[in-house]
């Protein structure tokens, strides 16, 4: 089974609301290089339909909520984004769908890396065989 890698983040509340800050190599385990946000969704979209060869990301619903599934080539697993006090680490060479949008989902992404679609598999059976050849 493989492991899905969430992050619980600290709330700095007060009676005024709440706030979260996350720091690279702290709250995010890696150099952020790069943050992206994706909102507006329309229904019924599924997006994603990748893995990265070397590229590392936590991603976060600061507002709403949308569903991920991962899958490592071995097993999937489905995890609900829906709270901004959650993060969710997505590793290398693993293939995510996005998926369940809500209308007013804010999905805000840090990742490892600058972009580079040289870095993206976007052919499932490619990617079960970069998988397959690794391990
Ligand atoms: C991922 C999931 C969670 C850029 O120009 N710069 C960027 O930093 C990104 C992320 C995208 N783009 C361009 C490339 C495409 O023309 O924006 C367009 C949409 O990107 P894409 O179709 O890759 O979006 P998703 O939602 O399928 O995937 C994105 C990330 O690309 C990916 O790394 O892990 O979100």
């Amino acid at each position: 089974m493989m492991q899905v890698k969430t992050i619980n983040f600290n709330i700095k509340g007060d009676d005024r609301g709440s706030l979260i800050a996350l720091e690279q190599h702290k709250e995010i385990p890696f150099d952020i290089k790069r943050v992206y946000y994706i909102f507006g969704t329309k229904e019924g979209v599924r997006r994603g339909y990748h893995a990265h060869k070397s590229l590392k990301q936590v991603a976060v619903c600061v507002k709403g909520s949308c569903k991920f599934l991962l899958d490592d080539g071995k097993s999937k697993e489905y995890v609900e984004l829906n709270s901004p006090d959650l993060g969710l680490l997505i590793d290398k060479f693993v293939w995510r769908e996005m998926y369940d949008f809500s209308p007013d989902c804010v999905l805000v992404v840090f990742a490892d890396d600058y972009y580079d679609e040289g870095d993206y598999i976007r052919d499932y059976k490619e990617f079960i065989r970069r998988v397959e050849n690794d391990s």
